[in-house]
């Protein structure tokens, strides 16, 4: 147990997230696909086989069901993309952990060569070609080819490529070892299901970063109370998905598990649980505002006890809330413990009353197999009901953003009847005809302002031209924000977690014309993007502009991404009454600029 199973090097790189339902091994078995996808694509290998791998990765990581199950019951010939020879894979690596194919692809790899596909916007073609035509087989290579201006004079490339290049590898080089909350997500739940079977047991809890609800996580720190600790550690870094164990002692241990994820157990004594969450939930910040405050009024405040100084007596809390009302605070929410605010406003009793996922009565920016979406309407619209949705806007993309299958405006006129058709068929759910209409590099809407009108919901967005400057694509948001047809803003700065830097725009300006216009500002839920950010989106609600959180869903399973956008919202001390979105059917049309 103490070595790590096998080397991969690609799985932080994939957007492992969405469907939680699933276990680990799923994304382990997944991830190792993936990479061997790639390996494959490396050498040129033939075409099918490599998309077969891709697409068995690809429902692999999303389906619902425990990988291993469906092994154990002979069915994983029925998983897309599954034939026999990735069947005897998978079950290869059920069995011994590791997949020789896999092993031998990576023997004939130069290591340098691999972790060159982690670079943004190099795929395995492109390297490839680099390493056929230039020889660069590393890292180094590549930057100095592209340096060279060797890489401008291949097929496909030119100066601009170079310059990408060297911008990719400069980001890569800063990459951040933190990892996207929604893929911490499924590693706690299935901890706390695993060790939530134990004897003996009796609280567990997620504290840190990820009970704060931050966008991304550097590790995973797990509370617990127990009667006999020892049995608990012993299970936790025997746990199937432990890849490595970093250090164990009679009441905590921390393992890695996917390969780069470390996760930390305590076990703590029950009469003092209430103040170590409190203390391992954080922040740092937030802790020593916390602790000063409790000087101030006499105590010294530690993991395990609130100390009264004036006789040195110890008093203990097995509950966190009772911590701040000793303290004489209101109760703080985690994710407002970022020493913005939160104290003093607890200290006036004027804490904000977050909204919950259960406060969502829709959802304003999904897409359907009209564009880029990957289920029909209705059953976008049923998973929607089932959710407990009163509605929900199908949001297509405009003819512009090509790639994306975008309706052009004879098509736009035939959703609108399928949208009508889909409401005298449906019942307990009303859908909205929607448009992700693209706000183009010279700022013009890429509809007609009639065809707009006839929509519902209009989102507008920015997906070309996110290089402008400043001014340029300010302008532009300000523009589509002043149309009287746009009712929200989708992704305002376009930033992908670790991949892409948000637009340069002047949001204070931004902010300025959508309060003035009425224009909602979007918390795109998907787990990479969550834009506007908790940040900006309190720099919203501060000016009195409204929000709508949506999942940018392109399958009804997508649609539960809600709740990262609802984490923003909390960190952002949003309330019901900024969003659009908890609006109900009636309120909201009122409300939508029409
Ligand atoms: P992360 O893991 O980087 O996303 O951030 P956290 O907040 O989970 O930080 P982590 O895992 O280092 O520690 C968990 C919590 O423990 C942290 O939020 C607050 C508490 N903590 C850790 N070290 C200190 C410290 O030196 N002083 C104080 N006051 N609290 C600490
Ligand atoms: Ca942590
Ligand atoms: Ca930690
Ligand atoms: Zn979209």
């Amino acid at each position: 147990m103490q070595e790590t199973k096998q080397k991969r090097f690609t799985y932080t790189t994939k957007n492992y997230f969405f469907l939680v339902n699933n276990s680990v091994k799923n994304r382990e078995i997944a991830g190792v696909l993936y990479e061997m996808a790639e390996l494959l694509e490396l050498h040129a290998e033939n075409r099918f086989k490599i998309i077969a791998y891709g697409k068995a990765a690809r429902a692999i990581e999303s389906m619902k069901e425990d990988i291993e199950q469906v092994c154990r019951e002979g069915r994983l010939e029925s998983i897309p993309g599954v034939g026999k020879a990735i069947a005897q894979k998978v079950e290869e690596y059920l069995r011994t952990g590791k997949i020789q194919a896999h092993q031998d692809l990576l023997k004939e790899t130069p290591a340098g060569l691999a972790e060159l596909l982690k670079i943004s916007g190099l795929g395995p073609k492109t390297i490839f070609m680099l390493h056929e035509k230039l020889n660069v087989s590393n890292l180094d290579e590549l930057e100095k080819a592209a340096r060279e201006h060797r890489i401008r004079r291949l097929p496909r490339m030119g100066p601009t490529s170079e310059k990408n290049i060297l911008k990719a590898i400069e980001r890569y080089k800063k990459r951040s070892s933190r990892i996207l909350l929604s893929v911490a997500e499924p590693v706690v739940s299935e901890v706390l299901a695993y060790l939530g079977g134990i004897e003996g047991l009796e609280h567990i809890t997620a504290a840190g970063s990820y009970r704060r609800g931050k966008e991304t996580v550097g590790d995973i720190d797990i509370l617990a109370t127990a009667s006999r600790p020892e049995g608990i550690i012993a299970a936790f870094v025997r746990m199937p998905m432990v890849e490595t164990v970093l250090g164990r002692g009679p009441t905590k241990a921390s393992v890695i598990v996917l390969e780069t994820i470390q996760v930390d157990l305590r076990i703590v004594e029950h009469r003092s649980f209430g103040t170590v969450l409190q203390y391992f939930t954080g922040s740092k910040d937030h802790n020593v505002k916390l602790r000063q405050l409790a000087l101030d009024r006499g105590y010294s405040l530690s993991e395990y006890s609130l100390k009264r100084l004036s006789d040195g007596q110890d008093l203990f809390f097995d509950r966190e809330e009772d911590v701040y009302a000793a303290l004489g605070l209101q109760y703080i929410p985690p994710e407002m413990r970022e020493d913005n605010g939160e104290i003093e406003a607890a200290l006036k009793g004027k804490m904000p009353e977050l909204v919950e996922q259960k406060d969502i009565r829709g959802d304003l920016h999904v897409h359907s197999d009209w564009s880029d979406g990957r289920s029909s309407i209705l059953e976008m619209a049923q998973a929607a009901k089932a959710l407990g949705y009163e509605y929900i806007a199908l949001s297509d993309h405009s003819p512009s953003v090509g790639i994306a299958g975008g309706l052009d405006p004879e098509k736009l006129e035939q959703k609108i009847d399928a949208i009508a058709a889909a409401n005298e068929t449906l019942e307990g759910i009303t859908v909205l005809m929607g448009s992700e209409v693209d706000i183009k590099a010279d700022g013009r809407l890429d509809y007609p302002d009639e065809l707009l009108a006839r929509c519902d919901v209009v989102v507008a967005s920015v997906h070309m031209g996110q290089q402008q400057k400043e001014r340029a694509i300010t302008g532009r948001l300000i523009s589509a924000i002043e149309n009287e047809n746009v009712d929200i803003i989708g992704h305002p700065t376009g930033r992908i977690i670790d991949r892409r830097l948000p637009y340069e725009v002047d949001m204070q300006a931004v902010l300025e014309a959508a309060f003035r216009t009425g224009t909602a500002m979007e918390i795109n839920a998907y787990p990479t993007r969550l834009d506007l950010d908790d940040v900006n989106a309190r720099a919203a609600k501060e000016m009195g502009v409204k929000m709508s959180i949506d999942s940018d869903a392109h399958e009804p399973e997508q649609l539960k991404v809600i709740k990262y956008g609802v984490n923003v919202a909390r960190r952002g001390w949003l309330e019901k009454k900024d969003l659009l979105n908890a609006l109900s059917l009636q309120e909201l049309l009122k409300a939508l600029k029409r």
